[in-house]
């Protein structure tokens, strides 16, 4: 094999391209091609974590004191610099975790809608006055930003989820420091190019690359570290919120989902069909919205299931870097491993296997981590397949007698991030919405996705802590100060206990 130069990327503190204390690095490889080494990254220790830490708590002195319209003005050049470079970190993204391009495109998109939306924050971010008890008093709040806050982000979003936690985090004030997936840093780092050709000053957001465990440790024991965001999977969101509570640090916390889609008899068949097989196998079923489960009323039960299954044998699998791919490979061996483990443990508990439940082999297969779009049909609410976060291309589709039945199954997970009812009907849709017990509800759409001005996130395991993105992300990301001015003249008899 010819010799191909690999880039080596650095770690980014103090406004400086450095690299690891440890002296290592680790390569990250095409999920689509394993031959194909995107780059070689820092493997950074705790170490590293204190001095972008450190370096954050000097950043904060300047950014925290910079008015907001003016931290918006570098959010608005960010954002003008992604657009720029949309292509190139569309390619990045499904290079390095392998969606297919459409997504990734897509991702960059949302990735510039949040920039948008956060630096318009940046003149409105509202305290409220109110009138005082008192007389000559003057009362009204403003907003400070957390302090030096953490980011601890997925693979499986590497530009979108990192953009809608810094960008709002920026104009709150904040100074970061930046955890990318270890899977996906090459994103980070453009993100990273980013924000310094914009302009931030030094030392403003830190990244550091590696696996989490000692990155997140640093950051979750410094006392300097006053709120983390965090997505990824609930076992380890659930460890960083407790160990973080016991350190009274903020955390919101985004973590998985099992989402259902209830199919009626009298949905727009056409429009259901669409948004499942879109929400269970594009991205590859790797995203925190995505559609798991299925559950059809009885009557169009089997009419659905045969239209379901042949679309879904329709979808080209394929390398995402070819815009004819719909479904792409997992974005490693751990997940491909996972998610056919699942296949097994499906098969085993007795659900029939309507389509798919292989790993895909031959020619450019060979080459990445493929496994076919799968379809369990006669799934049980007892079964791991229908409770547990598969993470994949495995959709498992249930049947219910009526509308009550299906809110049933749809609540009889531990997980509630987002939800959808096809219906015509606008009274059941409503009896759904007032009882489907997930953090966001779609009628006649699919379960992905939301619009980074309105707040996202689920229940229980879900996630924990201030949603995301919207209006809630400013409560996430400042401390709300209540002001009391006494501007009498002279002393005035004032009550004793309020
Ligand atoms: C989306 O599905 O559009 O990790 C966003 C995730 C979620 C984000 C999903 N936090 O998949």
């Amino acid at each position: 094999m010819a010799a191909t130069q690999t880039k080596t990327y650095q770690n980014y503190i103090g406004g400086k391209w450095v690299d690891s204390v440890t002296g290592r690095t680790y390569q990250v490889h095409n999920p689509a091609r394993t031959g194909q080494v995107v780059g070689e990254f820092q493997t950074s220790g705790a170490e590293d974590a204190l001095q972008a830490v450190a370096s954050a708590k000097g950043g904060l002195a300047v950014w925290a004191n910079t008015p907001a319209p003016a931290r918006a003005a570098i959010i608005y050049k960010a954002m003008e610099i992604m657009g720029r470079r949309a292509e190139e970190l569309a390619e990045t993204i499904t290079i390095e975790e392998g969606k297919p391009i459409a997504d990734a495109r897509g991702e960059i998109k949302r990735a510039m809608n949040i920039m948008e939306y956060a630096a318009g924050e940046g003149r409105r971010m509202f305290g409220y006055t109110t009138p005082s008890e008192l007389p000559n008093t003057v009362a009204y709040t403003v907003r400070r930003p957390l302090g030096v806050v953490g980011i601890i982000t997925p693979w499986n979003f590497p530009m979108a989820i990192p953009a809608w936690k810094i960008a709002p985090a920026l104009i709150c004030g904040n100074a970061l420091v930046f955890k990318p997936a270890s899977a996906t840093p090459l994103s980070a780092v453009k993100l990273a190019e980013i924000y310094e050709e914009a302009g931030l000053p030094a030392g403003v957001l830190n990244l550091v690359t590696g696996p989490g465990g000692q990155v997140g440790n640093a950051l979750v024991e410094s006392p300097d570290v006053k709120g983390i965001s965090f997505t990824g999977s609930t076992e380890v969101g659930t460890e960083l919120y407790a160990e973080s509570a016991k350190r009274l640090k903020k955390v919101q916390a985004e973590m998985g989902g099992k989402n259902a889609v209830i199919v009626l008899s009298d949905a727009d068949m056409d429009k259901a069909l669409g948004g499942i097989v879109q929400g269970a196998f594009g991205s590859t079923g790797q995203r925190c919205t995505a559609t798991s489960r299925v559950i059809v009323e009885e009557a169009v039960y089997d009419e659905f299931i045969a239209e379901l299954v042949d679309r879904t044998s329709k979808l080209k699998v394929g390398d995402g870097i070819y815009p004819a791919n719909d479904v792409a490979p997992l974005s490693s061996q751990n997940q491909k491993d996972k998610v056919l483990e699942y296949i097994g443990v499906g098969t085993e508990e007795g659900a029939h296997l309507a389509f798919g439940g292989r790993a895909l082999s031959g020619g450019d297969f060979d080459q990445g981590y493929y496994v076919e779009p799968t379809i369990f049909t006669e799934v049980s609410t007892g079964m791991r397949i229908a409770k547990e976060e598969i993470f994949g291309p495995v959709l498992t589709v249930f049947k219910a007698r009526d509308l009550k039945e299906a809110i049933e199954i749809s609540n009889s997970v531990e997980f509630g991030l987002s939800s959808s009812v096809y219906t015509k009907d606008i009274t059941k849709a409503y009896q759904y919405i007032n009882t489907v017990e997930t953090g966001m509800v779609h009628v006649n759409a699919s379960t992905l996705g939301g619009e980074v001005h309105l707040p996202f996130g689920g229940l229980g395991a879900s996630g924990v802590g201030a949603r995301e993105q919207g209006t809630a992300a400013v409560d996430f990301f400042t401390e709300v100060i209540t002001v009391y001015i006494d501007h009498a003249a002279e002393a005035t008899e004032r009550a004793r206990f309020i």
